[in-house]
């Protein structure tokens, strides 16, 4: 059966949430790695509005957006229950939390990764603000190991790649200082086995080449 074709750059949160939604699910695709500086015209077609992940089924369906990527695999298969279906509580809660990450965080993280192209305020101002989100996060971990309960699920896969990003933007300042259970988490993820995979290295990809897939060498 031809596979799914997933268009994913490596160091996109976006792209890494998909890629972790698609390998918790097992889900196998074909990966290819692309440039942002030229994207293929095969995932612009695909998708014009040029952003990745993009997954092209095999059916030719297409699914353009980070988070619905997730949902689809996980809804192929669930092994771990990261959807949480069973508990309307939890699902609001994760699509809460994933709602403020995309839309109050990120823009927060942006300005203060790249404070120098936003200089209405200084890069301590929005480390103050993308704080909210994070201080929110860090009482969510009071409560149980991970965001909604005692192991990992679908909010945390989707966030770590955020948070993972706005630890790295200054590397002297550790994010346990203002938030260590948040520390913890995102170290405790990002050193997982399925983390690891999700940021394996793939050559550009370039329709010449064989297939590579997800899972590996089918
Ligand atoms: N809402 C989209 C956002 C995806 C997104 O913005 N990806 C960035 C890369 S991190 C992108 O492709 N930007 C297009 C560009 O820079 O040309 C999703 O969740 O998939």
């Amino acid at each position: 059966m031809a596979l799914a074709v997933l268009y994913t750059f490596r160091r996109c949160p976006y792209a890494m949430r998909a890629r972790l939604g698609l390998l918790l699910a097992q889900c196998n695709v074909e990966v290819r790695e692309i440039t942002l500086k030229a994207k293929p015209a095969q995932m612009l077609a695909a998708s014009p509005k040029g952003t990745v992940p993009v997954l092209v089924l095999a059916n030719g369906e297409v699914i353009a957006e980070s988070l619905e990527i997730m949902r689809w695999a996980l809804t192929q298969a669930d092994p771990l229950d990261l959807l949480c279906q069973q508990s309307p509580v939890i699902e609001d809660k994760m699509a809460q939390l994933i709602t403020q990450n995309d839309q109050q965080f990120k823009p927060w993280l942006d300005r203060y990764k790249y404070a120098d192209r936003y200089p209405e305020q200084t890069q301590a101002d929005y480390y103050q603000q993308a704080s909210h989100f994070l201080t929110q996060l860090e009482a969510c971990l009071g409560q149980h190991s991970f965001l909604v309960a005692e192991t990992p699920r679908l909010a945390d896969y989707a966030i770590v790649p955020f948070i993972r990003q706005f630890a790295a933007v200054d590397l002297k300042r550790a994010l346990s200082d203002d938030f260590p259970r948040l520390a913890a988490w995102l170290e405790n993820l990002i050193s997982s086995e399925i983390f690891i995979r999700a940021m394996e290295k793939y050559v550009i990809w370039d329709a010449s080449h064989s297939p590579t897939c997800l899972l590996g060498d089918m």
